[in-house]
């Protein structure tokens, strides 16, 4: 059957495009969409032609999967060739062609509708070139169409930022011509109908390009590229702005030729396999777990968070912000009156930047109920414990819990460090327990481990992550064992950062190693961020137990610095020092006395280290822990690690992660780096056993 359907509707040709779910545009649906509009164009019965798409949604790009087969520069620009002419002939329709568009029109989706005559959308409808976020342009005249359609300041901002224009904001923008309120395909025959009748017809590629608006363009064109820092990380942003700047200077056919060959110079970089890999990584990592039949996970509908402290004040307001109401319970009124202070304070800031709206900000606080009392729990589906960090208090408040809520209630908890099957057995009802590990900010933070205990019902699982996913996060399911995934892979990245300090890099050097490499902040100045005195509890919890966070040398530094009271940014000195009311890092000497002392304990000669050796060392460590990580069961897969520690801490996107960028490099040559560093520093460097399979069976994939 094709995926195009045909059909003519009171003299209107509709054509349909239906390859669910979301009609992503593979090689059989392009030529699809061509046949039958050639076929419309020679049908006697229509005068005009719809174009829309069956489902929830118009057209969701190009499929992204048969990227993987573009392997070279040469194929790439033959498979867009295609595209290209195809488009070409669409737009040569004798008939007019109206793109009919509701939910998302993005990407090749959007130069589908832009090789179409005119546009219609439903209020609801999301117009968008998000290809840079995949790390590639527009291939298919996205950037040619859309200078000639909108202006060089709208076509630069959509092909650059990847960013949705909504539907008010693309008719104001003529990106489309009609809203349509009620029926869109009824609007959309109306509209074609009355363009046929005009004999109208308005092909994108023949519009010119205002002459008046040509040196401004130019100017943002010079502007965008200036604010954008050259490498490979930006290869996409910087060919965007190139292939709308040729829009605006070259003639149609020269751009698109250019269009192509940045299309496809992209298309087969590391970056946009990186980043394609994500894209699926993140689907991967959310998707449910099948269920027996007849059993549908708990929607959360109510919820209640225990503990009004930092993190259980912003979790309330993560609900609060997906519309969700929930009960905020602590003991005593003064407790909650800080925390809701707080929470107004966040929410005043964002109506200040002009995020919220003063009347959204009042809706939203409303949904936050303080509470002093259990008595309104039994009407929740879910309630998050947010307690101190202390295993009698939380056994305590979960054995409460069994009490006070209804019997398939979903309890969940947000412990970073302590056993989630404790605090099951301590419920009574073991299968309704979850972890739901938030990160610090909890409102801003997208990462969301959910926690499978041992007996953890699967519909329990199902519900958290499709709860987290309406909650704008980014789910991942993960094992229950100490650290879980992201806080066990950050104490072997902070191992090796502190350890490279004793030998002898500076705080600042190993901080401008990792962010060259592409994370936002280096180690140091993420603690400072986060906060030293996290860190330094858990570490006294695990001692209190006999455990710690990580094998090998635990550098003292830190313990020092929590003793000297210097917490990070909050008490004006961490790994560095800080002027009041600013947040710039300086440097403090007495780092560097800290790091001799400590090195002179352990019996090391400082040195001097290089860059490459600080990024290898951080990268591998993470890399072995990783493997280790899936060997103990505790991720399913390589890419939810990836998603891990993109999401969690910041680690560079167009580097996919760093089990992936792990593969980049090789693994048999992480491997020969993780045997060095052995022979180098001690044999808690062993290589991880799985790492040592893959490399022995000669596997390149670590998922397979
Ligand atoms: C492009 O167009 C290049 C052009 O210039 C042409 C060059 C020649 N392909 O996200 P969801 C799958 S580049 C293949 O969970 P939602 C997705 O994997 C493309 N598959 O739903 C998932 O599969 P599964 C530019 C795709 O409602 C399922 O659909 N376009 C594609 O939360 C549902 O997806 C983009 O970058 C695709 N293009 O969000 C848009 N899109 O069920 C990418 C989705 O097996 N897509 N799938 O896990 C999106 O942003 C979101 O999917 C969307 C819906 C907002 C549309």
């Amino acid at each position: 059957m094709s995926t195009v359907h045909y059909a003519v509707i009171d003299g209107i040709a509709v054509l349909t495009i239906d390859n669910p779910p979301v009609n992503a545009l593979g090689e059989e649906v392009w030529t699809a969409v061509d046949t039958a509009v050639a076929r419309a164009v020679a049908d006697p019965a229509a005068t005009a032609i719809v174009l829309t798409g069956a489902g929830r949604t118009f057209v969701a790009g190009a499929d992204i999967t048969v990227f993987e087969q573009l392997t070279t520069v040469e194929r790439a620009m033959e498979r867009s060739a295609y595209t290209h002419a195809m488009l070409c002939r669409l737009e040569d329709s004798a008939k007019p062609l109206v793109a009919a568009i509701h939910g998302h029109a993005l990407g090749g989706g959007l130069e589908l509708a832009l090789a179409c005559h005119y546009r219609v959308a439903t209020p609801d409808a999301r117009l968008g070139q998000p290809e840079v976020s995949l790390g590639i342009i527009p291939g298919a005249g996205g950037t040619q169409r859309l200078p000639r359609l909108c202006g060089v300041d709208v076509a630069l901002r959509l092909c650059t930022t990847g960013t949705p224009l909504d539907a008010a904001a693309a008719l104001a923008a003529h990106l489309v011509d009609l809203v349509v309120d009620g029926d869109l395909l009824q609007g959309a025959r109306q509209f074609a109908g009355e363009r046929a009748s005009a004999q109208a017809r308005r092909p994108t590629r023949e519009l010119p390009i205002p002459a008046d608006s040509i040196p401004a363009g130019l100017e943002a064109c010079r502007q965008a590229r200036n604010a954008v820092a050259p490498g490979p990380a930006n290869r996409a942003v910087l060919a965007a702005i190139e292939s709308v700047e040729n829009g605006v200077t070259l003639p149609f056919d020269a751009g698109s030729v250019r269009e192509r060959e940045l299309f496809a110079e992209c298309v087969v970089s590391t970056e946009s396999r990186a980043l394609r890999h994500l894209f699926f990584a993140e689907r991967d990592a959310a998707r449910l777990p099948s269920l027996p039949d007849g059993v549908t996970p708990r929607t959360v509908a109510r919820a209640a968070v225990v503990g009004a402290g930092t993190m259980g004040s912003g979790i309330a307001m993560v609900f609060a912000n997906a519309g969700i109401p929930v009960l905020l319970k602590d003991v005593d009124d003064a407790t909650l009156d800080r925390s809701l202070a707080t929470i107004r304070g966040t929410y005043d800031s964002a109506v200040q930047k002009g995020r919220l709206t003063p009347e959204g900000a009042e809706r939203t606080l409303a949904l936050i109920t303080p509470v002093t009392t259990y008595e309104q729990f039994g009407d929740v589906d879910l309630v998050v414990e947010a307690v101190f960090e202390d295993l009698a208090l939380k056994t305590r408040t979960f054995a409460e819990l069994a009490g006070v809520t209804a019997a398939d209630c979903i309890l969940a908890t947000n412990t970073s460090v302590l056993d989630v099957d404790t605090l099951a057995k301590a419920s009574g009802r073991p299968a309704q327990v979850v972890g739901h590990h938030y990160f610090s900010p909890a409102h801003l933070m997208s990462l969301h481990e959910i926690v499978r205990g041992r007996q953890t019902s699967p519909a329990v699982v199902a519900a958290s992550l499709t709860l987290a996913r309406r909650l704008g996060k980014v789910p991942v399911v993960v094992g229950n064992a100490f650290g879980f995934v992201a806080n066990r892979m950050l104490a072997y990245y902070l191992r090796e950062a502190h350890l490279l300090l004793e030998e002898g890099a500076s705080v600042r050097q190993i901080d401008a190693a990792m962010t060259t490499f592409g994370f936002p902040v280096g180690p140091f100045a993420m603690q400072d961020i986060a906060g030293l005195d996290v860190g330094a509890r858990i570490r006294q919890h695990l001692r209190s137990t006999g455990r710690r966070r990580s094998e090998g040398p635990q550098s003292e530094i830190p313990d020092r610095l929590f003793e000297l009271g210097r917490y990070g940014q909050k008490t004006g000195a961490g790994w560095y020092r800080y002027e009041p009311g600013s947040r710039t890092p300086l440097s403090d000497p007495i780092i560097d006395d800290l790091a001799h002392e400590a090195a002179k304990r352990r019996r090391i000669v400082r040195r001097d280290i290089t860059d490459e050796e600080i990024v290898s060392r951080v990268t591998t460590a993470l890399a072995n822990e990783g493997c280790n990580v899936l060997g103990d069961r505790i991720a399913r897969r390589a890419s939810d690690i990836d998603v891990v520690y993109c999401h969690g801490f910041g680690f560079p996107r167009h580097r996919g992660g760093p089990m992936f960028h792990a593969q980049t490099i090789g693994l048999p040559t992480v491997l020969s780096r993780v045997q060095e560093y052995e022979a180098r520093f001690g044999d808690y460097w062993r290589p991880s056993p799985l790492l040592e399979k893959l490399v022995t069976e000669g596997r390149t994939s670590i998922d397979g």
